[in-house]
């Protein structure tokens, strides 16, 4: 059984039994810390790879073949329009910095998203990122209401690690990760793990994001990992990242 097949009997278990025994109140208590339920079914028909870690569930599938993932990052280069100006810029130890790559951000009407200083209003869905998003939740079973696009011209475009933990996502719901193009490196550090405060030691986890590939990250992971995506100079290719996320509209800061 899959994990999310498991987690719905798990669900089904729970409401179907009226009775209380000791330990169906303990599996109620575990449930709090629990990743979210899925929205709708997911097909069966995806084969998923599993990561795991301490603190870390991830599961990674090649969702598009390699000629429709050559027609979506067309479709997306003739498409898709990138932030300019000052949404260009991120306020990072009290500076602002150029980011390293182009940035979008598409999804129901009226939402936004903050991250490093800036406060980005979503762009209506276009219909190439709707088919997009109505494939990743078939494919998964989560739905979505919003997506950020990050473009990478090239290898020397990169992203620093963070944590996607920002206080309007709905908590505990998965965000997932497609890749078009340029295959990279995607690396995971344990927040107890990184730099010279490092208290633990714990490997970091590479996952190596191919064309057409969707990696979910699951709860908790970016509770406590860092992701990045580093540069790596030699390669040359076009790589075209859509998150796609659930925000909750009562948690938004204000575009100012
Ligand atoms: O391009 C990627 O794979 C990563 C993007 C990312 O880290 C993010 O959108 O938070």
């Amino acid at each position: 059984m899959d994990r999310y097949a498991k987690k719905r009997k798990l669900q089904a278990d729970d409401t179907e039994d009226e009775s209380t025994n000791t330990s169906q109140v303990a599996s109620k208590d575990e449930t709090e810390h629990e990743p979210s339920q899925p929205d709708t079914t997911m097909s069966k028909s995806v084969k998923w790879r599993q990561y795991t870690s301490k603190d870390l569930d991830c599961s990674y599938t090649t969702l598009y073949s390699r000629s429709e993932a050559d027609d979506l990052i067309s479709e997306c280069e003739r498409s898709l329009e990138y932030y300019t100006g000052q949404m260009t810029r991120v306020f990072v130890f009290g500076k602002w910095h150029n980011i390293p790559r182009k940035q979008a951000a598409y999804g129901d009407d009226g939402l936004s998203y903050s991250y490093s200083g800036n406060t980005v209003a979503a762009k209506p869905w276009t219909p190439l990122l709707n088919n997009i998003r109505d494939r990743v939740s078939n494919a998964t079973g989560f739905t979505f209401n919003f997506v950020l696009v990050n473009r990478y011209k090239d290898g020397r475009d990169h992203i620093g690690e963070h944590r996607d933990d920002e206080r309007e996502l709905v908590p505990r719901h998965p965000i997932a990760s497609l890749s078009l193009g340029q295959p990279r490196n995607f690396v995971f550090k344990h927040a107890k793990s990184r730099g010279k405060n490092a208290t633990q030691k714990i490997a970091p986890v590479t996952i190596k994001l191919g064309h057409g590939s969707l990696l979910m990250m699951n709860y908790p992971t970016n509770t406590h990992w860092y992701h990045s995506l580093p540069q790596q100079k030699s390669l040359l290719g076009v790589r075209i990242n859509m998150t796609f996320r659930k925000i909750d509209p009562s948690k938004m800061t204000p575009v100012k």
